[in-house]
């Protein structure tokens, strides 16, 4: 049987807003035979197929999963409703040590046509947002929020793999943590994102000494040097980088810019840190990317 068909289908109706019995109705069958499609215990003839990939505005040839990329045209608020569930779903088969589970929900979302950023953003930064809450409220231990970040760190991994990349822009980034601040997967987003939007992109991760970014600048040569704090305590660090880099570069120094929660109370953040620029979003560094 088709497994992929069977995933495809039920991710298709989800994201409509069908329920079987709603989808049964519309395409004249009885709810038992899409439950059965779904289950991979039936699969439908030529015509059933055409029709349903008429109904999803998807190919034939999606629906049987013989292409992985297609666009489909989503109602938004059906689109938003399903979402709010699947972060609930995700994280509770996360919590319960399911990761594969969690994994194939993430990824059939994305095999539907979803964007990586919307998967990024409104699905496992939620699912993080609310890790931190559970483990503030002593619900849940060191140990689930260390299983939860590893495993979105793989699933975003994979789907960075199979995305396509533009091609176009120039402009050369390398982004990192400061200093000792292992939250890393914000500014890995933040890195992943541009790198899709066609920006070259040179991803460190955390723990870095001073001295080897300095290196990695000589190295690349990148216009913008993108610097995540989340714990205040790691702001030093990250004013140490810069300063280095100023030193080391002088009038020839990349463009620093400084984010991350760190600085959500700070006023003059660019003061602060000598920092170029403070951005708090992907839309905010894109747009000192494009200067
Ligand atoms: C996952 C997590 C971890 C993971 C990190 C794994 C990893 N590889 O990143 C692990 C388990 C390692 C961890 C460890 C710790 N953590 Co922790 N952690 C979290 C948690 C649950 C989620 C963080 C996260 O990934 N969020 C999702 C990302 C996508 O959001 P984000 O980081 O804010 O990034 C977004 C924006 O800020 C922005 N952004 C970020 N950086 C940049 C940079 C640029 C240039 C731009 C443009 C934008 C940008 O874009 C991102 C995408 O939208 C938070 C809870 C929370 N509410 O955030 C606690 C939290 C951050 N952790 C906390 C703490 C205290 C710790 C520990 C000290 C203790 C602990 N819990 O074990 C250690 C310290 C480790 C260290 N030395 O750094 C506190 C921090 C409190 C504070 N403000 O000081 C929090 C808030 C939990 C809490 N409620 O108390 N943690």
């Amino acid at each position: 049987m088709n497994e992929k068909f069977s995933n495809r289908l039920k991710t298709l109706r989800k994201l409509k807003g069908y329920t079987q019995k709603d989808f049964s109705d519309i395409i004249g069958v009885k709810q038992t035979t899409v439950s059965n499609y779904e289950k991979g215990l039936r699969f439908p003839d030529v015509d059933r197929l055409n029709q349903i990939a008429n109904i999803f505005n998807v190919s034939v040839d999606y629906l049987i999963g013989r292409n992985e990329v297609e666009n489909v045209i989503i109602n938004t608020d059906n689109y938003n409703i399903v979402n709010k569930e699947d972060y609930r779903t995700v994280l509770d088969f996360l919590l319960k040590g399911n990761k594969d589970e969690a994994r194939n929900l993430i990824m059939n979302i994305y095999n539907s046509g979803v964007e990586i950023e919307f998967i990024y953003f409104n699905i496992l930064e939620k699912i993080l947002k609310e890790v931190g809450r559970l483990w503030e409220s002593g619900k849940i231990d060191v140990w689930n929020e260390h299983y939860v970040s590893e495993n979105i760190l793989d699933i975003m991994r994979e789907i960075k793999s199979i995305q396509d990349n533009k091609k176009y822009k120039k402009l050369s980034l390398i982004s990192l943590t400061a200093g000792a601040e292992q939250h890393n997967i914000g500014i890995k987003m933040i890195s992943d994102l541009l790198e899709v939007e066609g920006y070259d992109v040179t991803y460190l991760g955390s723990n870095i000494p001073t001295m080897s970014i300095i290196n990695a600048i000589r190295n690349k040569n990148p216009r913008v040097v993108a610097i995540s704090v989340t714990i205040s305590s790691n702001i030093e660090s990250a004013k140490n980088i810069i300063k280095a880099i100023r030193e080391v570069f002088k009038e020839k120094a990349p463009i620093v810019v400084v984010g991350g929660m760190a600085f959500n109370n700070i006023n003059d953040v660019c003061s602060e840190t000598e920092a170029d620029f403070y951005c708090k979003d992907i839309e905010e560094i894109k747009r000192i990317c494009n200067i």
